[in-house]
């Protein structure tokens, strides 16, 4: 271990080497980017603040405001806006609805984290319309974080949940089309952009996410992605702020994308900045020209950031029960 002693020699000479001064260093838990403000904690927003993935983020944000309005904390509002989307035919990378696996199964991913540090998910899950709900079972009801596929659906089924066939008549002619061709590319902002994330911060100032997803469209059986893995498809810190992510997982999860937004914030960053830091990560370690992340996030003040790599991310922002659609800023 380094003596106390030394570790102060050091962190001055270290310091004359940067050109700060040295009691910042010194200073426990002093940032090491000086020019980033941290985050007051007796700034809370406390009315109402959400921040959802894509175009259904208007229905799922417009949900959580009537949750919120009627007593319901930030993890009622995340829950109930995004189980709407899960129960909507329509949308093809969510719930019911969902495109399947290649071998035309549908396998759903989510998870929830609330206030308190709790969080939940389950992953590879079949048969079960609300993968969120079933997530946020695992959190309150089990000592456990993620449950996966026959175990995932086990339990879900011993909560209640009522098994269901999610391959509707379109998805079923869609998946057949493409076994036509088979020609798997995962581009997200043209096979597969309806996954939702969505973060809120209730009327007393807590914050709550929520992911949910069917994941890639025509994917190998068995893959699991971004949304139901804690950190990486969702972060929330009560203390710091809230993150969430969409595209294509496996970016996401090899840059634990959301923890690192919020670790970003905790160091004195704006959501905007932590947003398009971390989507530079990604530029950084890999080829983007075929794949398409946005990050979502919110810190404790009601301020709010998202970026994406490419154009053509969009989300749903409420602040105190108004709603508008925001496109994102974008990198390339
Ligand atoms: C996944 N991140 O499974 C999800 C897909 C997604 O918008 O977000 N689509 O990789």
């Amino acid at each position: 271990m380094l003596h106390r002693r030394a570790f102060l020699r050091r962190a001055a000479a270290m310091a004359a080497v940067l050109g700060l001064d040295p009691t910042r260093l010194l200073q426990a838990g002093t940032p090491v980017a000086p020019s980033f403000v941290p985050l007051n904690p007796s700034d809370r927003f406390k009315e109402g603040h959400m921040l959802s993935t894509w175009y259904h983020g208007v229905v799922s944000n417009q949900e959580g405001w009537k949750q919120m309005q009627a007593g319901g904390t930030a993890l009622d509002a995340v829950v109930e806006g995004t189980a709407l989307v899960e129960s909507d035919p329509t949308g093809t990378s969510v719930g019911i609805g969902g495109r399947p696996d290649r071998s035309g199964r549908v396998t759903l991913d989510a998870c929830v984290m609330g206030p308190d540090g709790g969080a939940g998910g389950v992953c590879f899950l079949e048969d079960i319309e609300h993968p969120v709900k079933v997530a946020r079972a695992v959190m309150e009801d089990t000592p456990h974080v993620l449950l996966a596929g026959d175990g995932a659906r086990e339990f879900a089924l011993s909560k209640g949940f009522e098994p269901r066939n999610l391959l509707t008549p379109n998805s079923e002619a869609a998946w057949k089309k493409w076994k036509e061709s088979a020609e798997y590319k995962p581009i997200i902002n043209v096979e597969n952009h309806d996954t939702i994330g969505m973060i809120a911060q209730d009327l007393e100032g807590n914050l709550a996410g929520a992911c949910t997803t069917s994941g890639l469209a025509y994917k190998l059986r068995g893959r699991v992605g971004d949304s139901p893995i804690i950190g990486a498809g969702l972060f929330v810190d009560n203390q710091v702020g809230a993150c969430t992510a969409t595209g294509l997982g496996e970016a996401v999860m090899k840059t634990l994308g959301s923890f690192l937004v919020v670790e970003l914030i905790r160091q004195g960053r704006s959501p905007q900045e932590a947003c398009e830091e971390a989507v530079d990560r990604i530029i950084q370690r890999m080829p983007v020209q075929d794949l398409q992340v946005g990050y979502l996030a919110m810190d404790t003040q009601g301020r709010s950031g998202s970026f994406a790599i490419h154009e053509g991310f969009n989300f749903a922002r409420t602040l105190s029960g108004q709603t508008e659609m925001i496109d994102a800023s974008f990198r390339s």
